[in-house]
Parts: structure tokens; sequence; C-alpha cells
């Protein structure tokens, strides 16, 4: 019998159409799949989020057997594991005396560095294949970006709902627009019908990963049960069906708000699922689609939730690969403070922050206001070091890659690049949480106040925020209006501001939570 051909799949390749797996022969080739410490230790992931990641992969490793290939499947907890993807492959080319090995490129910069000296290290020829699951590839992104003096969403997005097909009436966008965010901005309020996310009890193999990260893990961050995520296909096609009936229609109108409480509102929950290959993006999009066409969801709806996925998730991947490694160094602004304590412990008097990390803390979840515009916000005004920003978003969220994570947080929130993926940053005061949340009703603080003893730390750390980068902002024609109401502030409000937000500030750094007096 001639040598087989070894397949690596990584814990984010669990697509049964992946380059790696495509032409090969079930029969005589090994799938090499592998649960390595280092992977689950780069930076301390969440619990729940390693418990999910070996959980799909077990499962994924069934379904190809079911299917006929021949996994070798390398559990954690098995005594000769290396805990390294390059030691796995050494003692799977071992094992298995292969003629070739066969992998798709990982996601990101620091894997696909070790996939890039296999060839010589193992001496063997070595293919890795372009992960082909996203909808606009590496180099294309590159072209579109090529020459551009800026890089903006909006005209990706336009260019990716031609190259789909998707929302297109010929060449023109369906209902004339191409873009309804406009109408996604309401704030929600208690007593409407809220959908609870489809939950899925864990069976016997789940269960078996959830004592092992249980017991391997339990220092990481993060509630590790209840469980219920989705795992296996059938599991994420039943998310995506529920998602499409019960929280598509109203997905656009409440797609920022935030509610007390309400952790999961009408948002998909299906990022983790799409991240590691058991959702097809595009594939979701046209049943999104779809569901327009029938009658069933509004057009601001579908609308929003397409541009998310074939906007602004393949923008940040071209933005990631375009900028290269270097990009999570990033610090544009000069933020150096140390993140405080309180994100982890969600200890805080500020209600907002309390009710974003609390539900990160419980579910490894949070939507994407509450990641921008409350824990991302409060780091960008506070001038917290981005990396160290970068490495808890990381850590704390099932659906966190480097990829996809990274422009997201040094890019979108934190300006950290220098304006590259946003043209301005989100910076906010109190009003904003307050017009999209029920948070402040409550809060130990008052959102109204801006210089008392009670004053939301928002308000001074915004206007301390604006006028610390003055220089580089000033000139910007989307906070030029920013500028003109902070000078036109009576000058003891601004220097009550200041004052404000200089003590609250030393006070952060001296206790690490503002919780402490
Ligand atoms: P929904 O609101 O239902 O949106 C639908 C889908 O659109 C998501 O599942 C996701 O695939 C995609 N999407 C939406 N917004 C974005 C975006 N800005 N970038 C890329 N894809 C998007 N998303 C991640 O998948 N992984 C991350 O590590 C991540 N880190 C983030 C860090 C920060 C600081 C911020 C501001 C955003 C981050 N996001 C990240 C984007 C977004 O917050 C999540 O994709 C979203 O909250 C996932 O929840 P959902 O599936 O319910 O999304
Ligand atoms: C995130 C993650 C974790 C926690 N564990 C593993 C693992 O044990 N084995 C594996 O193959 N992949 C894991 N992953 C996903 C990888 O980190 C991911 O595939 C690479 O970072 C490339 O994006
Ligand atoms: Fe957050 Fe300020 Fe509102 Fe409190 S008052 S919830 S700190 S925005």
């Amino acid at each position: 019998m001639s040598a087989p051909v070894l397949r690596l799949v990584l814990g984010d390749q669990l697509t049964p159409s992946v380059s790696a797996l495509r032409g090969g022969d079930p029969k005589s080739d090994i799938v090499l799949m592998a649960e390595v410490a280092e992977e689950a230790s780069y930076v301390r992931h969440h619990k729940k989020k390693i418990a999910f990641i070996f959980a799909a992969m077990r499962a994924f490793a069934n379904e190809l057997s079911a299917a006929g290939w021949r996994v070798d499947y390398v559990r954690l907890d098995d005594p000769a594991n290396t805990g390294s993807f390059p030691g796995e492959v050494a003692r799977a080319i071992a094992r298995h005396n292969p003629a070739a090995l066969v992998t798709t490129e990982a996601a990101e910069h620091r894997v696909l560095a070790m996939q890039q000296i296999w060839a010589e290290t193992f001496s063997l020829p070595v293919s890795v294949l372009p992960d082909d699951r996203f909808i606009c590839p590496k180099e294309d992104f590159f072209a579109w970006a090529e020459g551009r003096k800026s890089l903006r969403m909006e005209f990706f997005y336009r260019e990716m709902r031609r190259r789909t097909g998707l929302l297109m009436d010929g060449d023109q966008p369906t209902g004339g627009q191409w873009n309804f965010d406009s109408e996604n901005r309401k704030p929600a309020k208690g007593d409407l019908f809220m959908p609870q996310p489809r939950r899925f009890a864990p069976d016997a193999d789940t269960t078996a990963v959830l004592d092992l990260v249980a017991d391997r893990f339990a220092d990481h961050f993060g509630d590790l049960e209840p469980f219920w995520f989705p795992v296996t296909r059938a599991q994420a096609e039943e998310a995506v069906a529920y998602f499409l009936k019960a929280a598509l229609p109203r997905f656009g109108d409440f797609q920022d708000a935030m509610l007390r409480g309400e952790k999961f509102l009408f948002h998909s929950l299906l990022s983790p699922l799409i991240n590691v290959g058991l959702i097809d993006p595009l594939d979701l999009c046209r049943r999104a689609q779809a569901e327009y066409q029938a009658g069933r969801a509004p057009l601001n709806a579908v609308e929003g939730f397409i541009r998310q996925i074939i906007g602004w998730r393949e923008f940040v991947r071209g933005i990631y690969w375009r900028e290269g490694p270097d990009y999570m160094q990033r610090n544009a602004l000069g933020a150096t403070r140390t993140l405080p304590w309180m994100y982890w412990s969600g200890e805080t008097d500020m209600a907002c922050m309390a009710e974003a990390i609390g539900q990160t803390k419980e579910e490894a979840y949070a939507h994407h206001i509450q990641r921008l515009m409350v824990t991302g916000n409060f780091a960008l005004l506070a001038g917290i070091d981005p990396h160290q920003v970068h490495e808890w978003y990381l850590a704390v969220y099932a659906d966190a890659y480097e990829w996809v994570e990274a422009p997201n947080t040094i890019g979108m929130s934190l300006f950290a690049d220098g304006g590259i993926l946003g043209s301005k940053p989100y910076a906010s005061s109190g009003a904003y949480i307050d017009r999209m949340s029920d948070y402040c009703r409550g809060c130990a603080y008052d959102v109204k106040d801006r210089t008392g003893p009670k004053a939301c730390p928002f308000n001074a750390l915004y206007w301390d925020f604006l006028q610390r980068h003055r220089a580089r902002f000033e000139g910007n024609p989307r906070m030029a209006q920013m500028y003109r109401t902070y000078d036109k502030l009576a000058p003891d409000l601004r220097e009550g501001l200041h004052a404000k937000a200089a003590a609250f500030l030393a006070h952060l750094d001296a206790h690490g939570t503002d919780r402490k007096a």
C-alpha cells in the first residue's frame, strides 16, 4: 500500500469541504486533529470558549469518521501529547510515515508562520492551501485596497453585494439603498418579547470535554456552566433556523439596543459557529435574503444582517492580512494605562460596565454595541494600553480569533491603528449609553451629571479624551461639531471636567477599580 497523505485540520476549520480535505481519499489518507495546550493558553481563553472548540472538534471528528475518513484525533489529556501543532505534526509523521502533508492556511499570522516552515522542518512535501471559506480572497481584498486613499467598509461592502448578488436588483441595490443603518438604531424597551436563545444540552462527548476543561483550565476566566452552545453541524443548523424565524425580523430595529438582564436581544449568536466553520457565511446570507423575499423579515433587518457578514466580517479580515503581524502592536494614540482589574472581576459601580462584563463572564458573549460602546469606549476614553485590551477581547469571547478580533479592537474600537479601519474613533459620553439602554436607570452614577460627586465617569472622560487628542482630531470633519461644542462650554465647566477625569483616572490607577474608596 502506498504511503498516505496526512491532512491536518485546525480547530477553526471544521468544514467538510475545507481545502485540506478536498480531493482527498477518505480510505487511504489520514486526517489529523489535535487538542493542544499551546492553542488553549497563548491567551487565557474563557473556559466556555475552550470547551466549545474542543467539543466542536470532537463532533467534527465523529462527522468525518461517519463519512468514511480515517481520523487520527489527539486529545489534550493524551499522555504523549506534546502540546503544540508542530509537536503533534511531528508525532503524526512518525506514526504514519506519510507521503505528504496537506493543510489549509491558518487564519492568523502566528500559526501560518508555523505552517510555512514545515516543509523544511519535516523534509516532506507540504501544501498549505488557501482558506476559500471566505467570500473575498485575500488577494482580491489587496487589489481592491491598492491605491485607495482610505479604506471604508461601505465601499467594500457594495463590491461584495455585487459579487454575491445578495439583495441586488440587476446592478441596483434592493430597495434603492445600499444601507438601512439609519433605521437600525431603536432603543429597546423591557416589555418587548425577546426570543431566548436555543439552548442545547451537552451530550456525553461534550460532558467529557467539560470535565477536562474544569480540570485543566480551572484558573481561566469565565463560567464553564451552564454550557448550552451548539457543537455539532446538526445543532448549528437548528440554531440558524431558529434565528431566522425568531430573531431576524427584529434584528435591524434593535441592533444597537442594550437592556439590563437581556444578554442577547435579537442577535444571532452565530459568530462562534461561523468562525469555526460549522456555518457557511454565504449560505447563511442567502437564507436571510430568502426570509426577506418570502415577506417574513423586513429589508432593514436582512440588509443589516447581511452587511455584518459580507461587509464587516470580510473587511476586517482583509485589513488583518494587509496590515501584517505588527498590527497587534499599534498604539497611535499612545495609550499606556494598565487594564483595570474590573475587566476580569466585573466589579464596578458603573452599571453598563458591570452588565457587559458580567454577561461576558457568564456566557463568553456580549453583543457588538456592548463590546464597542461600553467596554471598548471606556478603554478608549481611559487610554488603556491597546495590546492589553486586545488580549482581553481575544481571551473572553467564544467567537474570538485574532483575524477578526484585532481589527475590531485595535482599529474600530481603540483607533490604535490611526484610522485605517475607521475614519473616527467611536468615543461617546454617557448620553449615548443612556439613549440606547436602560443601564443608567439605577446606576450608582448620574448620567446627566458631569462634574459632581456622582457624575457618570463617561462624561468627563469623553471631553477629556477629545481635548487630549485635539491636535489629531480637530481637523476631522466628522468631529468638528464636538470641538465646537467643547469650545462653547463655560471655562470653569471645562476645568471641572478635566479635573474630574484626572481624579477618576488617578483613582482607577491607584485602586484598579472604581469601587473602592
Ligand atoms: P450578530 O449581531 O447577530 O451579527 C451577525 C454576524 O455578523 C456575526 O455573527 C458576525 O459573524 C458578523 N459580524 C457582526 N459585526 C461584525 C464585526 N464588527 N466584525 C466581524 N464580523 C461581524 N466578532 C467576532 O466574530 N470575533 C471577535 O473576536 C470579535 N471581537 C470584537 C471586538 C470588539 C472590540 C468589537 C467592537 C467587535 C468584535 N466582534 C467580533 C464583532 C461583533 O461584536 C461580533 O461579531 C458579534 O457581537 C457576534 O455576535 P452575534 O453572532 O450575535 O452577531
Ligand atoms: C482557539 C483554539 C483552541 C483553544 N484550541 C485549539 C486546539 O487545541 N487545536 C486546534 O487545532 N485549534 C485550536 N484552536 C483554534 C486555533 O487556535 C486556530 O485554528 C488557529 O489559531 C488559527 O486560526
Ligand atoms: Fe454607564 Fe454612566 Fe449610565 Fe452608569 S450612568 S450606566 S456609568 S453610562
